[in-house]
């Protein structure tokens, strides 16, 4: 490995790590033909930024006035203001878990102001979901069965709008429709129940500027409200309305990976987060007009390839392949044979732009408040949606036509690709099981060992993808069955892990189970919003056991979080009552977890003992029946995965 971390006791990938050891083949092939090529990628300007600052690794650099920078030592242990090293460190989480709700109440307000639109016919777009639909307005209280349809979706439009921007304290319509009946009586008994997720952002930045609040506890207890507004009123509404707009998705067989571009074909990438645009474009790109234009230029066909959460979303409904996650946006452009990249919010990489200048491909973005140098501009406003049919072929057309301008000389595409089965929900996914009965039989019987939810980013601090494929890979032959989502799930993907063909790989018990059922043992539910499904199986399967949810054999592994969307995410799991399991530290003074489940010694100079006792011992778990602990190196970190669910099945008396 490059270079030992001493702030994060953890050794950190360099670009020469990831360029010989990244997961997938074609990762390292593409990482080779760039660095040959002078051609600079995020791994590069990792290398670059080294050592990186110490005091904001462990997240106690306070920048919240202009007193500062103040950075806390033994010998320093005040801010000017006087702020606590529990104060500034967790403000910061709280605050990029207000940061990462505030971008996926851009994407819910998206697909919000969408299903209005689509029901007022101010845009053409049938619901296809109108099952969904008719179990989102139940829960949601919106109608009767025999309410018309369309008078449902307004309905259910306004309310979840409503939830997102309110500033009355009211509670939230989403989470009492959807969270699980058991924990929303605890939430309010705790005092944790949220308001808008507007008056949750509001609060949490209000209470986390110099001379908000003095107490750090109570600025978690505002962190874990604020995650609970983003995982209903930013995940579910998102997750739900695309369900309802384009129809759940169906399980897909199908090859994904670098290789599934084609140097005769327009190769298309589709990335970001909202469908909204894209399933549009995908639209106009089957139709006879966009096609036979790629005929005129002489292209075979046109491939689309998908990335990043959009990528799910379209491989989930249609089958489009999926190319990769967060951290080969860069490496793809070098196969020179990209022809466009059409992107909506979210994760887009500003190095992106001078790479696509390399080799020509035409970016184009979409999204109205996201912007690009140099990319084409055909944003999508929600609040004025008429344009987009005309704009979603204008789109489609520009992208074919970058065709035209390829640069032949350049292509060097890797041959990899991975067979994979994907898309599921939790009612196929529970199906494919015989049901949720079943499932649990397997896991209190112990062929199945527990369920783990794998999720979020990769981050080139570890070579590239490395800890997502290694963690899975000990969890399955440890008879643990993996539920995966975003860019993790990109990296399981490309690693053959979501294919029947790794069943060979699980442990007896998961194998069986995987046999009978015809799945993998890594089950892909979607993009980052779809974790709202990843806790509907927990949910449903504690329901099931008559348990509550922090007493079973659950774990949430993220190996290489990076944006401040998973940080919301990773709140809402331990509010949930799941332990989670992080790679790097979420920039926290919390030392690392042993194999045992254990912290490690705390070093003063390093850490916060107070913190360490919360997050990793008795506090978090008094607090909500979590503990969050923290393990880079991967084969330790599927040991204190597996050690957390074997503590849960022990209590459970399940271990014999
Ligand atoms: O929402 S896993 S890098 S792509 S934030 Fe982004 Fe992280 Fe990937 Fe989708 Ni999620």
């Amino acid at each position: 490995m490059g270079r030992y971390s001493k702030h994060l006791a953890s050794e950190i990938a360099d670009s020469t790590d990831s360029r010989l050891q990244a997961a997938n083949p074609a990762v390292r092939e593409m990482i080779s033909h760039l660095g040959e090529s002078g051609i600079e990628t995020v791994f590069d300007r990792l290398d670059a930024q080294q050592p990186q600052c110490g005091f904001g690794l462990r997240g106690v650099c306070c920048q919240m006035c202009q007193w500062g920078p103040c950075r806390f030592t033994t010998k320093s242990p005040r801010g000017v203001c006087g702020r606590t090293v529990e104060m500034i460190s967790v403000s910061n989480m709280a605050r990029a878990a207000a940061a990462g709700t505030s971008a996926q109440m851009i994407h819910a307000r998206e697909m919000i102001l969408t299903l209005l639109a689509a029901v007022r016919g101010e845009i053409d777009l049938p619901l296809k979901g109108t099952h969904r639909l008719r179990e989102v307005g139940n829960a949601l209280k919106a109608g009767y069965p025999w309410t018309p349809l369309d008078q449902i979706a307004e309905r259910v439009g306004e309310i979840m709008l409503k939830d997102l921007e309110r500033a009355s304290g009211s509670a939230l319509e989403t989470l009492n429709g959807f969270a699980p009946r058991e924990l929303r009586a605890f939430w309010s008994k705790a005092g944790l129940q949220p308001r808008s997720a507007a008056v949750e952002v509001m609060e949490t930045l209000h209470i986390t500027t110099l001379g908000g609040s003095s107490d750090w506890h109570s600025i978690f207890e505002q962190a874990i409200r604020t995650s609970l507004a983003y995982a209903y009123s930013g995940l579910v509404t998102s997750s739900v309305l695309s369900e309802v707009l384009y129809g759940s998705p169906e399980i897909q067989v199908l090859e994904v990976n670098y290789g599934v571009l084609k140097p005769d074909h327009v190769n298309i990438l589709v990335h970001g987060h909202s469908p909204i645009v894209l399933e549009k474009v995908l639209e106009k790109i089957d139709s006879p007009e966009i096609q036979a234009l790629a005929r005129e230029l002489g292209a075979e066909g046109i491939v689309v390839g998908g990335m990043c959460c959009t990528g799910h979303e379209l491989l989930a409904r249609h089958g489009v392949p999926s190319v990769t996650g967060v951290l080969g946006q860069e490496l793809v452009l070098g196969t020179g044979a990209v022809d466009a990249v059409v992107v909506d919010m979210q994760c887009i990489l500003p190095g992106m732009e001078a790479v696509a200048a390399c080799f020509g491909t035409e970016l184009i973005t979409t999204c109205h408040s996201n912007r690009i140098p140099g990319a084409t501009h055909i944003p999508f406003d929600p609040e004025q949606p008429q344009t987009l049919d005309d704009d979603a072929l204008r789109i489609a057309r520009t992208a074919v036509e970058a065709f035209g301008r390829r640069n032949r000389s350049t292509i060097r595409i890797p041959e990899h690709t991975s067979q994979v089965m994907a898309g599921f929900t939790r009612e196929t996914l529970l199906n494919s099981f015989g049901g949720v009965r079943p499932l649990v039989g397997m896991v209190e019987r112990g062929d199945i060992r527990g369920v783990v939810g794998m999720v979020g980013c990769s981050s080139p601090k570890s070579a590239c993808e490395t800890s997502h494929v290694a963690i899975a890979r000990e969890l399955i032959a440890a008879d643990t069955l993996v539920l995966a989502s975003g860019c993790s799930a990109h990296a399981l993907l490309n690693a053959g892990l979501c294919s029947t063909d790794a069943i060979e790989l699980a442990g007896p018990g998961l194998r069986a189970a995987c046999q009978e059922a015809g799945v993998p043992p890594v089950l892909v539910v979607g993009g980052c919003s779809d974790n709202t499904r990843i806790i509907q199986v927990f949910a449903g399967m504690a329901h099931q056991a008559e348990m509550p949810i922090r007493d079973m054999p659950f774990v949430l592994s993220g190996p290489e979080l990076a944006h401040e969307k998973p940080m919301g995410q990773l709140l809402a799991v331990l509010a949930h009552g799941v332990s989670a399991v992080v790679g790097l530290s979420p920039n926290l003074p919390i030392p690392n977890t042993a194999a045992n489940g254990e912290p490690g010694p705390v070093d003063p100079s390093m850490h916060s003992e107070l913190l360490t006792e919360f997050f990793c011992g008795e506090g978090l778990t008094e607090m909500l029946g979590s503990r969050l602990l923290v393990q880079p190196d991967p084969a330790q970190a599927a040991q204190v995965i597996l050690a957390v669910l074997d503590g849960k099945r022990t209590n459970l008396g399940w271990n014999g």
